[in-house]
């Protein structure tokens, strides 16, 4: 059975989190934007009242919500502001491979700090010469004895500035492949870890980029997330149950677009009407309107089948690609409908189309999506194959 109907509990969370995004976000959101600032005191907020960690188990402290809920959530959000947003799931994309594959006593350890108190964590996969091409990495993980010696540089790594520790994957055996990486959780604090260049950027900007580099850093064996030479597929099954999260923040971005040249359009007056009444301006609306329901079924259902323990790769690819793009399209379309004012930063609307392009770039772009579902369609036994193991 097909059910769009939310729970009781689903409907208060959504709830909850508009009005956070609402009197917390918000009201901020086109201000820092235009510093860049870190928005430390909207994450120890949200951290309080439950916003964050929401998928670690009950057991190491968290809410562990199911994946409909997390987007529910990260649909207000982002339509609060995706760049806070982005700040604020960012522990969700470092800690989905210790929730998968880490040990008992990692998962205490490190989900734990997380949940005692507002800390952060990054997800450090890319590398300078290895973004969509994983397995092009050239970071290194050396066994010494009961450690690896990590040595490597990682950048455009999310709250990379102010996290607490890293889930960094390197080469463990670097004549594998993909069947030599494997993951780590490294802590800021160790010998040889540097944060980096903070990247200025585009959009998304109270959400802090950075460059982690790794040189010589200890980081005993334990530390090691999963089995030896499996972080390729680790990463893969990250990225599967996160790239919901990210075309929910997708759609949340749209939304705000869409209410905003909504609402413009009905007071907006040209040729003696408001410009609402013009089919032009009517079609570009309702595309927006049906960009927005669309990119959320897709979502939706990419959540929906990783909750019942199903394998999600070409519906999370599909949602991804979806949502991200609608995000484009809709900002681009609010701005053109606010005409000349949309180009201007005193109106909200180009901040939507700046922070919208980073949808269609992080947690892989756009054609890395349509290579996933390219593959998935054009290779029916992927498709068919039941969701892989934890690593
Ligand atoms: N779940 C589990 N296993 C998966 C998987 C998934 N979703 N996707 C691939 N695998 C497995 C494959 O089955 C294959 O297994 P075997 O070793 O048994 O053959 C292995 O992983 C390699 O897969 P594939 O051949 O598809 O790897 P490619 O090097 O061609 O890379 C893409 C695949 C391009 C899809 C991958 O590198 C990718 O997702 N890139 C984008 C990365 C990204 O999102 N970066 C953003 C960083 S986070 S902000």
């Amino acid at each position: 059975m097909v059910d769009f109907t939310l729970t009781d509990e689903q409907k208060d969370i959504q709830e909850m989190a508009h009005d956070f995004a609402e009197k917390e976000i918000r009201k901020v959101a086109w201000e820092y934007d235009k510093d860049g600032t870190w928005p430390q005191e909207i994450i120890e907020q949200a951290w309080e009242v439950g916003l964050m960690n929401t998928h670690i188990p009950a057991e190491y402290g968290g809410p562990g919500l199911d994946f409909l809920t997390g987007c529910l959530i990260e649909e207000e959000i982002g339509w609060g502001c995706s760049g806070i947003g982005t700040s604020l799931m960012c522990n969700g994309l470092a800690t989905a491979p210790i929730v998968l594959g880490g040990s008992e006593e990692t998962k205490k350890k490190y989900l734990g700090m997380l949940t005692e108190a507002p800390k952060l964590a990054s997800f450090c996969l890319t590398e300078p010469d290895a973004g969509s091409d994983v397995s092009g990495m050239k970071t290194r993980a050396v066994k010494q004895g009961d450690k690896y010696v990590i040595n490597g540089s990682k950048c455009f790594i999310t709250n990379g500035s102010h996290a607490d520790y890293y889930t960094v994957y390197a080469k463990t055996d670097p004549d594998a492949g993909h069947r030599g990486m494997s993951a780590f959780v490294v802590e800021r604090e160790w010998d040889g870890v540097t944060v980096d260049k903070k990247e200025d950027k585009l959009g998304q900007r109270a959400s802090n980029t950075a460059t982690i580099s790794f040189n010589d850093v200890e980081v005993p064996a334990e530390n090691m997330i999963g089995e030896e030479n499996k972080g390729f597929k680790l990463a893969m099954m990250t990225l599967d149950r996160t790239r919901p999260g990210v075309a929910a923040m997708a759609v949340g971005i749209a939304r705000a677009a869409f209410e905003f040249a909504t609402e413009y359009s009905k007071e907006r007056v040209q040729f003696g009407v408001p410009i609402a009444m013009h089919q032009a301006i009517q079609f570009m609306i309702a595309d927006m309107a049906t960009k927005v329901e669309a990119g959320r079924l897709l979502t939706w259902k990419s959540a929906t089948l990783l909750d019942s323990g199903e394998r999600n790769t070409l519906v999370s690819s599909h949602a991804k690609r979806f949502a991200a793009d609608s995000a484009m399209e809709v900002t681009t379309d609010a701005v053109q409908v606010y005409g000349g004012y949309g180009f201007i930063k005193e109106y909200p609307v180009e901040k939507l189309m700046r922070d919208a392009k980073i949808m269609q770039l992080y947690e892989g772009t756009s054609q890395i999506q349509r290579l996933v579902i390219a593959r998935e369609v054009l290779l029916p036994r992927r498709a068919e194959a039941p969701a892989p193991a934890a690593a």
